[in-house]
């Protein structure tokens, strides 16, 4: 089939358009809401940054599960503000998937269908007080290795929401950490309690960087077009070299019989993930699945009335103009 030379015009127009925006890509300019972009970029910058504002948000739930329980008034005000900041992170995150031209009405109804994901970590079930320490040490901590390498990421508005969130992560780290710490000074009912912890939330906390790059499906244009700055396996691995001086320094074994120092790479070794599990938690199937989206689905519709109260607002006060 030949092309007519209006096509031919065309086709020339959007290869000048893509090719000057990868220029500025990598020049390190930053891609704003109005600049031209191509398609995919915009999509999968919706996916990623949509399902980064769920996960913030369905992360609420299992530390919410703990704020009446908190062993002191002191825990409980520093948890109840770390799950409000979680809310926080999620709103920025909205925003910013908003000025890509999709509407928030849209973003929660793919989270509800499940055409949009959230991290497999919260999936998992928080059954003891320890488990709020190693959310915070761990989860957190996984968060912030992946979110200080996003700071730098292409598209201004989710770079910008990056740094303030990684500001506020690192508190949630240190309030965690200081949790287990704690513990593993008291009894030897509470040093097993942090231990059990720990060894719940290890290797989910490893899966949070994703499939190895190997088999990582969006990795390749998302490097190329700098939405994503270091692979998912180099981010794990930066992860647990981090991870083994915490725990070691507070008395905490990390279940890997595995864990060794590769003089020769320079980093840890460590054992093999359970991608099975991976793949069974990311596809509906983990142990909380269904518990953390009819959750979300109920607060939702609960909170209809408030929504309309805003919409019945904003139309007063344009209509008294
Ligand atoms: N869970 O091709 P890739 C937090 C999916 S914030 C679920 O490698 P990509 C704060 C992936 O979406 C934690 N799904 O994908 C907090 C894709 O499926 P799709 C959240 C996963 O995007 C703490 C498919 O597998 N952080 O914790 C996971 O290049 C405490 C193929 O994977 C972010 O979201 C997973 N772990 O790399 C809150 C950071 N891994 O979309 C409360 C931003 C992969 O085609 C309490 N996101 N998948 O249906 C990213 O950096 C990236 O999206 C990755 C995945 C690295 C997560």
């Amino acid at each position: 089939m030949s092309l007519s030379s209006t096509d031919m015009h065309r086709a020339t127009d959007a290869a000048t358009l893509e090719a000057d925006f990868q220029t500025r890509i990598d020049n390190e300019e930053k891609i704003e809401p109005k600049d031209w972009m191509p398609e995919a970029y915009r999509k999968n910058l919706i996916r990623q940054i949509s399902q980064h504002a769920h996960s913030e948000v369905i992360g609420m739930q299992p530390e919410g599960n703990w704020i009446t329980r908190a062993p002191s008034l002191h825990r409980k005000a520093v948890l109840l503000a770390k799950v409000q900041d979680e809310a926080g992170h999620g709103l920025y995150l909205y925003s910013a998937a908003e000025t890509l031209g999709i509407t928030r009405e849209e973003l929660i109804h793919n989270l509800h269908t499940g055409a949009a994901k959230y991290a497999s970590i919260f999936n998992y079930p928080s059954l003891t007080w320890a488990d709020m320490g190693a959310i915070g040490w761990l989860v957190d901590g996984a968060a912030i290795v992946n979110q200080v390498s996003l700071q730098r990421t292409s598209y201004g508005p989710y770079a910008r929401g990056m740094v303030r969130i990684c500001k506020e992560e690192s508190f949630h780290q240190r309030q965690g950490y200081h949790i287990l710490m704690t513990l593993m000074e008291g009894s030897d009912e509470q040093k097993a309690m942090a231990q059990d912890a720990v060894n719940r939330f290890w290797w989910p906390s490893l899966m949070m960087f994703g499939p190895h790059d190997s088999d990582s499906e969006h990795s390749g244009q998302s490097m190329t077009w700098k939405i994503k700055r270091q692979s998912n396996d180099e981010l794990r691995q930066k992860f647990v070299d981090q991870s083994i001086e915490q725990a070691e320094a507070i008395g905490l074994t990390l279940p890997d019989p595995d864990l060794r120092w590769n003089e020769e790479r320079g980093h840890y070794d460590f054992g093999e993930i359970d991608w099975e599990e991976f793949y069974q938690v990311i596809s509906g199937s983990g142990p909380c699945n269904r518990d953390r989206l009819a959750h979300h689905r109920r607060a939702h519709e609960e909170g209809a009335w408030v929504r309309e109260a805003i919409e019945a607002y904003e139309a007063k006060k344009k209509a008294s103009v």
